[in-house]
C-alpha cells in the first residue's frame, strides 16, 4: 500500500503476469474490482510473429480487446462484429505463391477490423518505435487506464518441438503448433528463442507492487516465456509471500487450449498439484477451483497456501469476485 501524503489516499499497485484468454478475462475482472490505473499487466510476447507481412502480438491484443469489452467472446481472440473480406481475398494468391513462401497465409485468421491494429503496430515498428511505446499508444486508443506492457521489447519466439502429423520430429513456431496444427500434435520440448538476450521491462513493477498475480494462463508457453527472462524468477521469489497464482487447470483439464496435454507431454502432472510444483519457487498461494477442493492438502504439501474459489469466469461478476479473492489472499 502506498500512502499518498498530499491527497491522503492509500493507493495499491497490482502487477499481473499474463498470457492470453484466461489472463485477459481475469484482468477485466480485476479492472472492475479496483482502480484500473493501479494495475500493470505484463504480457507474454512469445506468440508474436510475422503474419502476412504484419507483426502480430496475439496476447497483447487479447488483453487490450478483452479489458475494453471489444473481444469476440466466442473465439476469445480477435474482435467481435468482425468480417473476413481481406482473408477471403488473400486466398486468391495462395494458389500462385512459390513453395516455401510464407506470403498469402490463410490459416491464421486476421479479421478486417483486427487488421487495423496490426497495420498500426507494424507501421510504428518500422518507424523504430518500441513495442512498449506502441502498446501504450494502442492501450490509449482503446481508452484503457490499466498499464499494459510487453514482457520485453526484443523479439522472443516460443518454438515447439513436435512429433508432426507425418511422424517426424519438427521445430515449429508457436502459431504453427497452436493454430496451423490446432495443437493436435504431441510436444517434445519448448524453447524461448531470444530470451537470453531480452531485457524484461517490468522488474520494477514486480518489486514495487503490493501484490503480484500469476494469471490463469498456460504455465509452459504463456507464463514460461516471461519467467525465462533474466532476473524474473529471482524478483518473484524475493517477494514470494505476496505472489499469488490462479490455476489454469481445473479438475485435471484446461478450460481452453493445450495446457493439460502439454504438462503431461513435458513430464508434469496435469493438475493443481502439477501447477503448484511449477510455481512453488516463486509463489506462496495458489487459487484453485472449487472442483479441486479434494486437492487442497496435496497443494499445501508442495509448500503453497491454497485458496478455493469459483475460477470459471463465465461472467464479469465471477471474474470480479475471483479478482477480489485473489488479491485479498495476499493483502
Ligand atoms: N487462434 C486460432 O485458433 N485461430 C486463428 O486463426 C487465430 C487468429 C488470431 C489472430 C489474432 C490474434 O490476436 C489471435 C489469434 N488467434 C487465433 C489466437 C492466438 O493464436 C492465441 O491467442 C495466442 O497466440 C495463444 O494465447
Amino acid at each position: 500500500m502506498r500512502f499518498d501524503r498530499e491527497n491522503g489516499v492509500v493507493t495499491s499497485k497490482y502487477t499481473v503476469i499474463a498470457g492470453g484468454v484466461g489472463a485477459a478475462r481475469f484482468l477485466r475482472g480485476l479492472a472492475a474490482a479496483v482502480d484500473p490505473s493501479s494495475i500493470t499487466a505484463v504480457v507474454n510476447t512469445g506468440d508474436d510473429g510475422w503474419i502476412n507481412g504484419l507483426w502480430v502480438s496475439p496476447d497483447l491484443d487479447t488483453v487490450t480487446y478483452t479489458v475494453s469489452g471489444a473481444i469476440d467472446t466466442e473465439r476469445g481472440w480477435g474482435l467481435g462484429d468482425e468480417s473476413w473480406r481481406v482473408m477471403e481475398s488473400v486466398g486468391r494468391y495462395a494458389s500462385v505463391r512459390p513453395d516455401g513462401s510464407s506470403a498469402a497465409n490463410t490459416w491464421f485468421n486476421l479479421g478486417d477490423r483486427d487488421l487495423a491494429t496490426h497495420l498500426y503496430r507494424t507501421a510504428r515498428l518500422r518507424e523504430g518505435a518500441s513495442l512498449s511505446a506502441i502498446t501504450d499508444e494502442i492501450r490509449r486508443a482503446w481508452e484503457l487506464s490499466l498499464r499494459i506492457v510487453p514482457m520485453c521489447d526484443q523479439p522472443v519466439a516460443t518454438l515447439v518441438d513436435i512429433v508432426d502429423t507425418d511422424g517426424t520430429e519438427r521445430r515449429v513456431s508457436f502459431q504453427e503448433y497452436f493454430v496451423q496444427r490446432r495443437h493436435g500434435v504431441p510436444v517434445r520440448d519448448v524453447h524461448f528463442d531470444g530470451a537470453a538476450d531480452a531485457i524484461p521491462t517490468f522488474l520494477p513493477d514486480i518489486d514495487s507492487a503490493d501484490a503480484v498475480v500469476i494469471a490463469p494462463s498456460n504455465p509452459i508457453v504463456s507464463i514460461g516465456p516471461i519467467r525465462a527472462l533474466a532476473g524474473v524468477d529471482a524478483a518473484l521469489s524475493a517477494r514470494r509471500n505476496s505472489v499469488v497464482a490462479i490455476s489454469p487447470i481445473i479438475a485435471g483439464a484446461a478450460l481452453k487450449g493445450p495446457a493439460d496435454r502439454m504438462l503431461i507431454e513435458l513430464g508434469h502432472e496435469a493438475s493443481v498439484v502439477g501447477v503448484a510444483r511449477l510455481y512453488a519457487p516463486i509463489c506462496s498461494t495458489l487459487v484453485i477451483d472449487q472442483r479441486d477442493t479434494d486437492s487442497v492438502a496435496r497443494v499445501e504439501a508442495e509448500g503453497l497456501r491454497c485458496v478455493v474459489a469459483d475460477t470459471i469466469m463465465s461472467s464479469l461478476d465471477v471474474a470480479r469476485a475471483l479478482a477480489l479473492t485473489t488479491i485479498s489472499a495476499v493483502a
